[in-house]
């Protein structure tokens, strides 16, 4: 298996909570790199490219005022099988029920608001992450 990309997102509410840090730590002690990192205020654009394949649910357009709350941290990781990987770091979508041991499990909760502010974004397949990278790394 080939070293792959992904990229992870520390979502505003991460951001403000202060847990970048601690993403980071479980990225590292996981065994990944850090290849680039950076604080972004993205763009509405931006965003709307990022969540395509979500346009026209009825979640997208909360989501992307959540993704416009705060400055998001964006960082680029490697590492074997990383895609998955990481994506099981990050725990299920619900923040309420994804498992402890992850990082939405062990640190977000419901916050009684509709979009799920579930602490981090990460690229779900190689075709994602490759499309992905090129949009927050240009
Ligand atoms: P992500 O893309 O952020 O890594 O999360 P994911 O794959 O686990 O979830 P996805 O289905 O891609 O949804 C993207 C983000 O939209 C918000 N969401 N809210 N029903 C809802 O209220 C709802 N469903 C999804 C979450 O922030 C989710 O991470
Ligand atoms: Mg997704």
């Amino acid at each position: 298996m080939a070293v792959q990309e992904t990229l992870v997102l520390v979502k505003p509410d991460g951001v403000a909570r202060s847990l970048t840090g601690e993403v980071l730590r479980r990225i590292e002690a996981k065994g990944y790199s850090l290849v680039d990192i950076k604080l972004v205020e993205a763009e509405r654009e931006l965003l709307a490219e990022h969540y395509a394949e979500h346009e026209g649910k009825p979640f997208f357009e909360p989501l992307v005022e959540f993704m416009l709350s705060g400055p998001i941290v964006a960082i680029r990781v490697a590492g074997d099988r990383v895609i998955e990987g990481f994506r099981a770091l990050a725990g299920t979508t619900d923040p309420t029920t994804a498992l402890p041991g992850t990082i939405r499990g062990d640190l977000g909760r419901d916050w009684g608001l509709k979009v799920q502010q579930n602490l981090v974004h990460g690229s779900d397949s190689p075709e994602s992450a490759a499309r992905e990278l090129a949009l927050w790394f240009k």
